[in-house]
């Protein structure tokens, strides 16, 4: 029998099919993706996109509130139970929104603040110029030590020292290392200023255990819900009780109207997915692969920004392999290995096609892939780019790689049905 989609819309019914081909016939090694559970597709997917939630629970602005209430209500108690918070707004669209909304929630247009370099591993919205972010407010950025790749304390402080910022915003989007987040939060204490924390990358790595929390040392905590924590897109706020009417403030109505209650009701399943011995277990191997995915690229000779990598994520710096991250993302693309060409610290070539590729685990962990498989993929990688203008090698690994997927099928389930109240799937 046909689905609804195949019946009335075969076009787009096609696309979403090839789609579904195309992410379980290739490795995906984009750090910041990952496969979601039929549970959390299915809440995603549900009939909550059709209603309209302006405010919070109790105090809405609109009728037939019944379910939406206790939706949210469950979204915001899994989420303060999984990252110790006192407070949680789970509302944002967004990473980026999140982020704008925990700025405007704690100082004014104009005001400083001081983030990471974009080039050196910042996200956009940390105040890079050509976001808004740099406009609505005076941004001033951080680096990482030219020597090390890494985060340098003492420099941070410097800078903050001399730039007086209102706010020192904590986290990356293409950092490798773990993070100090109580060197951040003391940094920012000593100058006066807030502390924002972006953990959209590390969060499932964070409400593991396996790397430091924030949430004890910053005023806002900022994530996106759908990396290594494995939810649907969406981002969140988790705060100190002092800033909660602030930060709920500054996203209704400061940013955003009407909530996603679709994703809301998704966030609330990822999150008792996330509380689980699978999901800790499941993080763990996301780093394990990292490693051993950056040991073997080492040994095929491949510059690592920082040498390695902590987390789930590895910045290769290409300039000794003659080739650029685009033309090496796009080869690898045609072998169906997933990527992203991505700056790196102090690269001399243009943003728009950098000396870098950025990688991560996440998704490929999610298949059950474990260490062989990591080091595998570093072979696939080394081949592209020791045939980087080879087309019949290409589809070689193209061949491999997909051999290697049919091993590993998406699952559908990542826990034990049932199990912490999340939907049964019988
Ligand atoms: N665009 C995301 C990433 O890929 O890291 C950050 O928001």
């Amino acid at each position: 029998m046909k689905t609804a989609l195949e019946q009335y819309d075969p076009q787009i019914h096609e696309l979403i099919r090839q789609e579904e081909a195309r992410e379980s016939g290739s490795i995906r090694l984009i750090p910041s993706e990952n496969y979601v559970s039929k549970a959390v597709m299915q809440a995603s997917g549900s009939c909550l996109t059709n209603k309209y939630a302006e405010g919070y629970p109790n105090k809405r602005y609109y009728e037939g509130q019944q379910v939406t209430d206790l939706i949210e209500k469950t979204a915001r108690e899994r989420a303060k139970k999984l990252f110790k918070a006192d407070h949680a707004n789970v509302q944002p669209y967004s990473g980026s929104v999140a982020n704008l909304a925990a700025y405007t929630a704690l100082i004014n247009p104009g005001d400083t603040i001081m983030g990471l370099s974009l080039p050196h591993g910042g996200h956009l919205t940390h105040g890079w110029k050509v976001s808004v972010t740099s406009r609505i407010f005076n941004s001033v950025q951080y680096m990482v030590s030219p020597d090390t790749g890494r985060f340098d304390y003492n420099q941070i402080e410097e800078a903050a020292k001399k730039y007086k910022p209102k706010i020192i915003i904590s986290g990356a989007t293409a950092y490798p290392r773990e993070i100090d987040f109580e060197a951040f939060g003391q940094i920012a204490q000593n100058v006066g200023a807030y502390h924002v924390s972006d953990i959209a990358h590390i969060a499932g790595l964070v409400v593991a255990g396996i790397h430091q929390s924030p949430v004890p040392y910053a005023d806002i905590v900022s994530t996106t819900t759908h990396k290594t924590l494995r939810g649907p897109r969406g981002g969140m706020l988790l705060c100190k009780a002092e800033h909660a009417d602030k930060v709920d403030r500054a996203v209704f109505p400061g940013l955003q109207g009407g909530p996603h209650m679709h994703t809301l009701t998704a966030i609330a399943v990822a999150m008792a997915e996330a509380d689980t011995p699978e999901f800790i277990a499941y993080a763990k191997q996301i780093v394990k692969n990292a490693k051993a995915l950056a040991e073997k690229l080492l040994e095929y000779g491949f510059n690592l920004v920082s040498g390695g990598t902590d987390n789930h994520l590895i910045l290769i710096d290409l300039r000794n392999k003659n080739v650029l991250g685009k033309k090496f993302a796009k080869a690898l693309d045609r072998a169906r290995i997933v990527s992203n060409y991505n700056t790196t610290p102090l690269d001399p070539a243009h943003p728009a096609n950098p000396s870098g590729l950025r990688i991560g685990t996440p998704a490929i962990t999610t298949r059950g892939m474990k260490e062989p498989e990591a080091r595998q993929i570093a072979g696939f990688i080394n081949k592209v780019v020791e045939n980087i203008d080879n087309e019949s090698v290409i589809e070689e690994v193209g061949k491999e790689v997909l051999l290697l997927c049919s091993h590993f099928p998406v699952p559908e389930h990542f826990i034990v049905p049932n199990n912490n109240n999340v939907s049964s799937e019988g």
